[in-house]
C-alpha cells in the first residue's frame, strides 16, 4: 500500500485540512506531527526512500530514541498537504541518542520537517512520559487565544481560569488548565525547552502573541482540545467586547460550579487553580 493510503497519514492530512478550514493556518503557519507506532512503521517501512542525512534538532531527549514521526514540512501550507502529501509532509526517524533526525519518505525536493520540530520533539518526549498513549503534537495560529493573549495576565492559572469559566464542559476537556509561554523567538531550542517544560504539567501550551501547541493521543483528542480551547478564546474576546470591554461580567462559572462539574464527570481538576 502506497505510504498516502494509510490510515495514520489519511489521518493527519484531514486534520490538517480541518485546521485550514478553521482559518487557524494562514500561509505557512502552524505544523503538526505524529508519533508513529511500531506496527505503522512497520507498514509504512516498504515505500521508505533511501534516508538522508542526519540533522541536529539543537534539542537532546534520549525518551523517544529511534522512532519515527510524520511531521509537516518546513514553510509548506497546511491549504496543500491534502492534495500532495510527499512534497508537503515526511516521516523522519530519530537518531539513537535522540539529538538528529533523517528524512525517510516524502518532503520531496529538498524540503525540511516543521522549524518547530525541536518544540514538537521535546514536547512528544515529556507528554509520553505523562501520558504513554499520546501521540500527537499540533501547533496552531488561532486567533482567539492570539487575541486573548493581549488582554489578560500571562500566566497559567489565570489563563486557564478565564478559559474554564467561558464554556461549562472546558474543565471536563482540560481540567489541568493549559500553560502559557510569553512571547519568544519561534524556532529554536529556547522556545523547545520553554514550552516542554510547561507541557510537562499541561495538555497545551499558549504561545504568547503567536498561537497554541496542544498534544492527545490520537487526531481527533487533539484537535478537539485545540478547537475547545480557542473556542474558549474567542467567546471570552466576544463577550469582553458585548460588556463594552470590561473585564466584571454580570454572570458567572463559579469555582463551585467547576468542582462540581468535574466530581460529576469523574476528572480531577488542578486544585491550584480553583479556590
Ligand atoms: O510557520 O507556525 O511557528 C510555521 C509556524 C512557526
Ligand atoms: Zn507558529
Amino acid at each position: 500500500m502506497a505510504i498516502e493510503d494509510l490510515d495514520f497519514v489519511k489521518g493527519f492530512c484531514r486534520m490538517c485540512d480541518d485546521g485550514f478550514a478553521q482559518g487557524w493556518h494562514e500561509r505557512n503557519g502552524g505544523n503538526l506531527t505524529y508519533l508513529m507506532s511500531t506496527d505503522e512503521v512497520a507498514a509504512a517501512r516498504p515505500g521508505f526512500d533511501e534516508p538522508r542525512e542526519w540533522v541536529a534538532m539543537g534539542v537532546e531527549d534520549a525518551t523517544l530514541a529511534g522512532r519515527f514521526f510524520l511531521s509537516t514540512g518546513s514553510g509548506k501550507y497546511m491549504r496543500n498537504v491534502m492534495d500532495d502529501p510527499a512534497h508537503n509532509i515526511g516521516i523522519v526517524e530519530i537518531n539513537e541518542t535522540g539529538s538528529a533526525y533523517r528524512i525517510v519518505w516524502g518532503l520531496l525536493d529538498g524540503a525540511k520537517p516543521t522549524s518547530e520540530f525541536p518544540s514538537h520533539y521535546m514536547n512528544h518526549c515529556v507528554r509520553v512520559a505523562a501520558d504513554p498513549t499520546n501521540r500527537v503534537i499540533y501547533h496552531s495560529h488561532t486567533p482567539g487565544v492570539i487575541e486573548m493573549s493581549f488582554i489578560v495576565p500571562l500566566e497559567d492559572r489565570a489563563f486557564s481560569r478565564i478559559l474554564w469559566q467561558m464554556m461549562t464542559e472546558c474543565v471536563v476537556v482540560f481540567p489541568q488548565g493549559v500553560g502559557v509561554v510569553p512571547w519568544m523567538v519561534p524556532g529554536g531550542s529556547d522556545i523547545a525547552y520553554a514550552t516542554s517544560k510547561l507541557m510537562a504539567k499541561f495538555p497545551a501550551a499558549v504561545w504568547a502573541h503567536h498561537g497554541l501547541f496542544v498534544s492527545g493521543p490520537d487526531f481527533d483528542t487533539a484537535f478537539g482540545l485545540a478547537h475547545t480551547i480557542e473556542k474558549a478564546a474567542e467567546l471570552y474576546i466576544a463577550t469582553r467586547a458585548a460588556n463594552g470591554g470590561s473585564d466584571k461580567f454580570l454572570n458567572y462559572i463559579t469555582d463551585q460550579d467547576l468542582k462540581d462539574t468535574c466530581r460529576d464527570f469523574h476528572v480531577e481538576i488542578n486544585p491550584d487553580f480553583v479556590d
